[in-house]
């Protein structure tokens, strides 16, 4: 056996399936022992950042690590972006990073560069293979170190000649460390927190708490308390709609986040980290939390925020079955022109039960959650880092992980652009992917951020690097060169029915909206 199959066999020896891979030159020793191993499946995408993308939303779902595979330092560095998002999300994902051969490196060849160093922003943990003997190890401690609760990025360069030059066999799994627990003192102070200030508190929810115990759990504290119960505004993944307790969103400007929270007297973190504000802006504070609310930690995210939520609810002597669970309860279909909230209204109406929702929609996004509240049970993920360009890829990565689910990819044109090869591995893999773009042909956010910022009659200039109108983008066009079914439609009674049309048919399919 070679470096290259000890990686992959230890790899699949420690329960990760899948391979999201962009290779060259360096990694054919890998390429080729792919054959040799029965059991990982290699997913090629066409640009590195659909790789960490899909790895991303693979995690999420799978709740595993996927690897991926790049090229040396720019492959990796393609991917970054979506490894960021990643990182946001505590997604587990094991990259894979061919270099060199150990003895090419002091040639300096053109693609030579210091991996390590681009690796190290969006990663946890960075090891360089030295040898082939260690590869084993190395790719089991780079499992685990991905395996650290809640989940982490973790990056294995390896030369290129450890990899084709004899090795030692497969190494087997490390033992899996379980999240640590969160002290009794800390579950007694939340509760007092919680009955103390009832309706005036919010309990506010991230990472696992935001799955279905940790729900159930909340929701049995919200109906003893009347606490609200919120989670982040871009949460890494949530199960939602009719069964399951309602949970609000924290908004995404800092103005209505704090005047949202200043009718609260305290937030109790379970899961999440104290909400900050995305950017700064003059006259606005970096936390979300208004002077006059206190702020207390249940569980981090590192620490087992299900066990504690339940503990809570005990301690408190909630009900165990008080779960207040959301009604099932749809908009109607709408009509008239396409718009924000018609398209929330057309999806929220026909959101197939126990689908997946990957939202990188923007602002044509926002009304959705709301009108989706009481749709059937569905996953929720969100753009958690905020680079944008991790929908199509995440939404792909999603659908390899949870086959039997239908995923809607609901989409930002400009997000959409940067990673549109996503499409292409979608058709090849026949994944059940709905694509919805929302293409409003510019960069809203960034005029309403103008807007904000008092420039309400933009010159020329900013004007051209906000729009995407000269020459306009066809998506349909676009997704049909690249495999992938699509339409394209200006009203609401046409999404409708083609959205109706695109869920009952296998494979993936792109309904462009003209906004
Ligand atoms: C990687 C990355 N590059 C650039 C940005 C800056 N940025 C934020 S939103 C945005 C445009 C979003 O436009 P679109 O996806 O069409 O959504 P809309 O605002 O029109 O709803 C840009 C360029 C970013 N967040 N991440």
């Amino acid at each position: 056996m070679n470096g290259a199959e000890s990686l992959l066999r230890t790899a699949l020896a420690a329960g990760i399936e899948v391979c999201f891979a962009n290779p060259g030159t360096t990694e054919m020793a890998l390429v080729a022992a792919l054959d040799a191993v029965e059991g990982m499946r290699p997913v090629l995408g066409l640009f590195e950042g659909v790789c960490t993308g899909a790895a991303d939303g693979y995690a999420r779902m799978a709740d595993k690590p996927a690897l991926t595979l790049t090229h040396l330092g720019p492959g990796f560095a393609n991917g970054i972006a979506n490894l960021h998002n990643a990182r946001r999300a505590r997604s587990p994902v094991v990259n894979v990073i061919g270099d060199q051969a150990t003895w090419h490196l002091a040639a300096d060849a053109p693609l030579t560069s210091d991996i390590a160093s681009l690796a190290r922003p969006v990663s946890a943990w960075v090891r360089e293979v030295r040898m082939p003997a260690s590869i084993a190890a190395d790719t089991a401690a780079a499992v685990a170190a991905a395996r650290h609760v809640p989940g982490r990025v973790a990056t294995l360069i390896v030369p290129s000649d450890c990899l084709w030059s004899p090795a030692e066999g497969a190494a087997q799994a490390l033992p899996l460390e379980s999240p640590s627990s969160v002290p009794t003192e800390m579950i007694r102070r939340a509760a007092t927190t919680l009955q103390k200030c009832g309706s005036k508190c919010v309990l506010f929810l991230g990472g696992q708490a935001m799955r279905l115990h940790g729900l159930a759990a909340a929701s049995r504290i919200a109906a003893s308390t009347g606490c609200r119960l919120m989670c982040e505004t871009f949460p890494s993944r949530i199960e939602r709609g009719a069964g399951r307790p309602a949970v609000e969103k924290l908004p995404y400007f800092p103005e209505q986040a704090l005047e949202l929270l200043s009718k609260y007297e305290a937030i109790v973190l379970a899961g999440a980290l104290a909400p900050v504000a995305f950017f700064g802006y003059p006259n606005l504070p970096s936390s979300l939390i208004p002077n006059g609310c206190s702020s207390e930690t249940l569980a981090t995210p590192e620490q087992d925020s299900v066990t504690a939520l339940a503990a809570l609810a005990d301690e408190i002597g909630a009900p165990a079955n008080d779960a207040g669970t959301t009604q099932l309860s749809r908009p109607p279909r709408p009509a008239g022109q396409l718009d924000s909230a018609t398209v929330g209204a057309a999806l929220a109406a026909l959101l197939p039960e126990n689908c997946i929702v990957m939202d990188e929609a923007a602002t044509t996004g926002l009304p959705f959650f709301a009108a989706s509240a009481g749709a059937p049970p569905h996953t929720y993920l969100a753009l958690t880092g905020g680079a944008i360009g991790q929908g199509l890829p995440c939404a792909t990565g999603a659908a390899v992980a949870s086959p039997e689910r239908r995923v809607i990819a609901f989409q930002a044109d400009g997000s959409g652009m940067y990673t549109l090869q996503a499409l292409w591995t979608q058709a090849r893999e026949g994944l059940n992917v709905t694509t919805l773009v929302c293409n409003n042909r510019r960069y809203r956010i960034l005029q309403v951020e103008l807007a904000r910022a008092g420039m309400t009659e933009p010159g020329r200039k900013a004007r051209s690097l906000t729009s995407l109108a000269n020459p306009e983008i066809e998506w349909a066009k676009m997704a049909a060169g690249l495999g992938v079914p699509a339409v394209r439609v200006d009203t609401a009674e046409a999404l409708c029915t083609e959205l109706e049309r695109a869920l009952a048919v296998p494979g993936p399919n792109l309904i462009e909206m003209l906004i």
